[in-house]
């Protein structure tokens, strides 16, 4: 049976008359005195989008839903299959959905059947036209063949007679205009479909004006109500169909066609180019797919249902100015300013998104600024004349189980950082093997036993020799991003190594790559190469660059 659902509630509705069925929120849509519109939908996602424009019904259409399998409008997809997609779209959202049922898939006892399972997937209507099976689409060809009245009627009963939800609607589609039958014989029709139990009447036209549809209108004065397609006579303004009495629109295949038409500038685009760069700023984002398909909730029933493991702490070293002139005078870098949100809190964003809560921020210079609302902070007094190394030992005491560090002035896509979540090494850092490739400033670059082989699936893994700031050309593999991962047993040889460096005097002017290379020589430091989708602000042009990362 369907969910309960609120989605048919008109804003005037009183709360006594909530919750409303998926049934009877369509069945309201069509029987009001206003005007509704559904929207056409053809699959899970689709569903959602239609729910999320504001729509409060959706057009399961027979059209879109065949073209979007490959398959012609005839009946090639079994009803069954039209059963699988339309569960899948009820599943996707809350709206009633009037299901396009073509003929009926048969006789009035093929009709009864798929009405029963309608009602057991939550579909709250079907509508059904008046053709033979197998059907063609009504802008195929002329003078299409139609169903014998009575027999046609046989179907209607017996879909009224097998819905087992009362408000449960059946919509008769008349296509006496449509095959060149006339007005009179439309009429006829619709008025027998009618008296045997149809709910509504779908007047179905193909012509480029509304003319037939409004005196179709006028001649049938309100009967029941009237449900229209205006695919064809698309320039008729929506407030004369209001005006004629006209129940419910159906907007019919538009949201395929739209994506027909995106789908193929952006394959035709990436084939001419040979790359996504002109297209990733038109095409919805990886994360945008995450949201629609609800991926937060997944996330907070993981909490709730999986065994908890101890989540990772992060700390993410902050201390520096950076030497960006003016902007930097007042704050530091991961302070500044990223469409809104300081660089600090997108790189504390991408944490948390990953599951990492604790959040340790190292601070120095202009300590004052750095602040943001559920992240501890530690202060590196001494930032002016000590090192990284220095910084990180500042927060020693947050070195416990599972530890990701980052720099303060980085922004990655989370898929690195999960990515070495989940990778089997103690320690593993993130290098860029575009890094290879010389970049001015100053690079924490990489040597490691294995270079990045160009096949992301290769997993054989390559592990650190050196980091620094100079690396011999023949060696060098990549840039550390700044962003490394250290399991329990990670962290312990960091707090140890960092230990190691203290007694020997070596840890106030030691930098990040210089503790990281000393790990390396004791115990193996996994390097994990990635291409790009990362960036650090170290200039202007950085800074540009960081309001264009999404
Ligand atoms: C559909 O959307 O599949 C319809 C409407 O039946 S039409 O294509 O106009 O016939
Ligand atoms: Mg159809």
């Amino acid at each position: 049976m369907s969910d309960a659902s609120l989605s048919g509630l008109r804003p005037g509705d009183t709360p006594s008359s909530s919750p409303v069925t998926r049934f009877a929120a369509l069945r309201r849509e069509i029987a009001s005195p206003s005007l509704s519109f559904l929207m056409e939908a053809h699959d899970g996602l689709s569903a959602k989008i239609v729910q999320e424009a504001g729509f409060r019904g959706i057009w399961a259409s027979g059209l879109t839903t065949s073209a979007s399998l490959g398959l012609r409008d005839s009946n090639e997809a079994s009803w069954t299959q039209v059963l699988d997609v339309l569960e899948y779209m009820a599943d996707a959202t809350t709206l009633p959905i009037l299901v396009d049922g073509d003929t009926g898939h048969g006789n009035f006892n093929n009709v009864r059947r798929f009405v029963r399972k309608l009602c057991e997937r939550g579909i709250a209507g079907v509508c059904i036209e008046d053709k033979l099976f197998p059907k063609t689409n009504s802008f195929i060809g002329e003078a299409q063949p139609l169903a014998d009245v009575d027999e046609f009627c046989g179907r209607i009963k017996a879909g009224k007679d097998s819905q087992t939800d009362d408000d449960f609607t059946l919509v008769a589609r008349v296509e006496a205009l449509i095959s060149g039958q006339g007005m009179e014989e439309a009429l006829r029709r619709a008025e027998a479909y009618h008296r045997a139990g149809a709910d509504a009447i779908l007047i179905h036209s193909k012509k480029a004006d509304a003319d037939e549809i409004f005196t179709f209108a006028e001649r049938w004065a309100g009967r029941a109500p009237l449900v229209i397609v205006p695919t064809m006579y698309y320039a008729t303004p929506t407030e004369l169909f209001r005006q004629a009495g006209i129940s419910t629109i159906i907007w019919a295949n538009h949201l395929l066609r739209a994506s027909i038409t995106a789908m193929r500038e952006t394959a035709a685009r990436i084939h001419e180019d040979q790359s996504l760069v002109r297209v990733e700023g038109s095409v919805a984002t990886v994360k945008d797919i995450f949201r629609l398909v609800g991926n937060a909730e997944l996330e907070e029933a993981e909490r709730r249902y999986l065994p908890a493991r101890p989540a990772p702490g992060a700390i993410v070293l902050a201390a520096s100015g950076g030497e960006m002139g003016g902007l930097t005078l007042d704050q530091p870098k991961c302070m500044l300013d990223i469409r809104g949100q300081s660089l600090l809190q997108r790189l504390v964003g991408t944490l948390r998104e990953s599951g990492v809560r604790d959040v340790t921020v190292v601070r120095g210079y202009r300590k004052e600024t750095v602040s943001l609302q559920g992240i501890r902070t530690l202060d590196n007094d001494r930032h002016a004349e000590t090192g990284e190394a220095w910084s990180l030992a500042c927060a020693r005491e947050a070195i416990r189980g599972e530890t990701i560090i980052a720099y303060g002035d980085v922004l990655f896509r989370r898929y690195i950082l999960d990515s070495l979540l989940t990778s089997s090494a103690d320690v593993v850092v993130a290098v860029d093997t575009l890094g290879a490739q010389p970049r001015p400033g100053k690079r924490d670059l990489v040597a490691a036993d294995r270079r990045f082989s160009g096949d992301y699936l290769d997993d054989r893994p390559a592990h650190l020799r050196l980091m620094a700031h100079e690396v011999a050309p023949g060696e060098l593999c990549g840039e550390w991003m700044g962003l490394a991962r250290f399991t329990a047993r990670g962290a312990e040889w960091l707090r140890e190594e960092i230990a190691a460096m203290e007694m020997e005097g070596l840890l106030e002017g030691a930098d990040l790559p210089a503790l990281l290379t000393r790990i390396a020589t004791k115990h193996p430091v996994r390097v994990k190469y990635f291409t790009g989708h990362w960036l650090d602000v170290d200039t202007l042009t950085d800074l540009a660059e960081a309001r264009n990362f999404t």
